[in-house]
């Protein structure tokens, strides 16, 4: 099959008014318009690898540790804007290598354990190549956000031509998330802002999070995923879930 012509690049020489030409913009919004949808087929790649995964993992009745997956598309508002604040050179090619999450998508976990599990499996596929990885998890931020982050390509296979995409993947367990989605709300609501108490009560919640996560992965490691109790060399000490679960089954 042929492949459709593309516009050439357009020398975007100004007019000698200093204006750029109305058919010279049009060219230019279009190379814009389709260097945007790579992205947004990578999303989709990706969040099918994800889907695939669990369907995968539901259909051998194996425990499946992706509670949900959200994607976003950055806006060629934010897109510009972080380009201009880095001071990276305005054109399709440094964006490509500079701006790499572009595309994003976040996949939301149960437990701290299933995070590894979860970036082992998507980061061992074969068509994934892992540029970054940034583990906010180990590291938190002095703010409190929890996450791990990495920075992948996947090919995306266009009509004409194959393009490797850099997506961001972030991977948060449930506490992590529902953290870090009410302080990107407060941080917005004040412009970067934030009054210092208030400040300091996000870092006390996420202080919270981090412990319940902890707790649930106890309570985790006890019992089976068939709720049936775990092996005793899985017990961690420290809680003491065992006395606890020792009443329920007596009740059963
Ligand atoms: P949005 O709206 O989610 O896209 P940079 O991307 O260069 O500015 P850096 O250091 O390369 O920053 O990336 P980093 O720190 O790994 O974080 C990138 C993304 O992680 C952010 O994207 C947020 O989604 C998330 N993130 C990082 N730190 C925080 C934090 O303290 N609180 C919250 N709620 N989210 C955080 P964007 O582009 O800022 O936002």
């Amino acid at each position: 099959m042929k492949s459709p012509e593309r516009s050439p690049a357009p020398d975007v020489e100004a007019d000698g008014s200093g204006a750029v030409r109305i058919d010279e913009l049009r060219v230019l919004h279009g190379q814009f318009v389709d260097f945007m949808l790579d992205y947004k087929f990578a999303i989709d790649e990706i969040t099918t690898k994800f889907n695939i995964l669990r369907e995968d993992l539901h259909n051998s009745n194996e425990y499946n540790p992706i509670e949900h997956i959200n994607s976003r598309l950055k806006s060629p508002e934010s897109v510009l804007e972080k380009v201009q604040r880095k001071k990276y050179p305005m054109n399709l090619a440094s964006i490509r290598e500079n701006v790499l999450d572009i595309a994003g998508v976040r996949v939301v976990c149960s437990f701290i354990s299933d995070i590894a599990a979860v970036r082992d499996m998507i980061a061992g596929q074969e068509d994934v190549t892992v540029l970054d990885e940034r583990d906010y998890i180990t590291h938190r931020k002095p703010n409190g956000y929890q996450s791990l982050h990495l920075i992948v390509s996947i090919p995306v296979f266009r009509v004409d031509r194959t393009v490797r995409v850099p997506v961001e993947i972030q991977i948060r367990t449930i506490a992590m998330d529902f953290w870090a989605s009410l302080e990107h709300k407060i941080y917005y609501k004040y412009r970067g802002q934030v009054p210092p108490n208030l400040l300091a009560e996000l870092t006390r919640a996420a202080e919270a999070a981090n412990q319940l996560d902890e707790k649930m992965e106890s309570l985790h490691r006890l019992v089976d995923h068939n709720g049936h109790r775990a092996p005793i060399s899985e017990r961690q000490g420290g809680l003491d879930f065992s006395a606890l679960y020792e009443n329920l089954l007596a009740e059963d």
